[in-house]
């Protein structure tokens, strides 16, 4: 008989050895004629600018430099696709920031308007993550997000970043507000992942929830 810690311990080694396994940078797209095919399971990092998407990236496939991280809000401005595994069996995809960014009005447009239409059309989405900046907490352009996904029933993991920066009261009071408000939001599941990209909080519980995705 498997007992719960069984169970758990074999799916944080599922995703210690996926994650342990190559990643590469595939393509970067910048509108949604240049995707590439839907032959494999992908997951989205979405959320607001500078809220820590590409750290995660790095983070979750141990490597420092993979996906760009910069502390001006606009770094990423493309959708770009990460193949995992040799060959590939999940498909990381780091979107642009929505919300705000140290950009023109109207490149943030343009980017909301393309990743509303990506996380809306892709058939081959089996989870987007959207991630909340501890010391931000829930905005409007994240409900926004969590609505789009609801409308496109996207299973959706809502990760907490930097949490090495909260303490643990306000990690705690937090993650009450995000769990009530994801109550409207029936794409979501109601367990949220509290991570830090740079102490390395979380990230084995992430690797084993998106393990679960990978193609055999
Ligand atoms: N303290 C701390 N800082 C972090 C963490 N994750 C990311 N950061 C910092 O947050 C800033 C933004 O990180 P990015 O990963 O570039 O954020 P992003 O969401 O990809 O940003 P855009 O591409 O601009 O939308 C950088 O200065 C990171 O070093 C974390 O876990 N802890
Ligand atoms: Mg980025």
């Amino acid at each position: 008989m498997t007992t719960p810690d069984a169970d758990r311990e074999r799916a944080l080694e599922r995703g210690r050895l996926l994650f342990a396994q190559p990643c590469k940078f595939l393509w970067a797209a910048d509108s949604v004629d240049q995707l590439p095919p839907t032959d494999l399971p992908e997951v989205a990092f979405a959320g607001r600018s500078n809220v820590g998407k590409s750290s995660l990236v790095n983070a979750l496939v141990g490597q420092k430099a993979l996906a760009n991280v910069s502390q001006t809000p606009g770094r990423t401005q493309k959708l770009n696709f990460y193949g995992l595994g040799d060959p590939a069996r999940l498909r990381l995809v780091d979107l642009p920031g929505y919300g705000y960014a140290k950009v023109s009005k109207r490149a943030v447009d343009t980017w909301t308007a393309l990743i509303e239409d990506f996380l809306r059309g892709r058939p081959n989405l089996q989870r987007a993550l959207v991630l909340i900046d501890v010391r931000v907490g829930l905005k409007d352009s994240d409900v926004a997000a969590l609505k789009v996904l609801d409308e496109a029933a996207v299973a959706t993991r809502v990760v907490l970043t930097k949490t090495d920066k909260a303490g643990a009261a306000e990690l705690a009071e937090v993650t009450a507000a995000v769990a009530r408000a994801l109550k409207k939001h029936p794409a979501a599941f109601p367990d949220i992942v509290a991570t830090s990209a740079e102490k390395g909080f979380g990230i084995a519980e992430l690797r084993a929830d998106l393990a679960e995705l990978a193609a055999r």
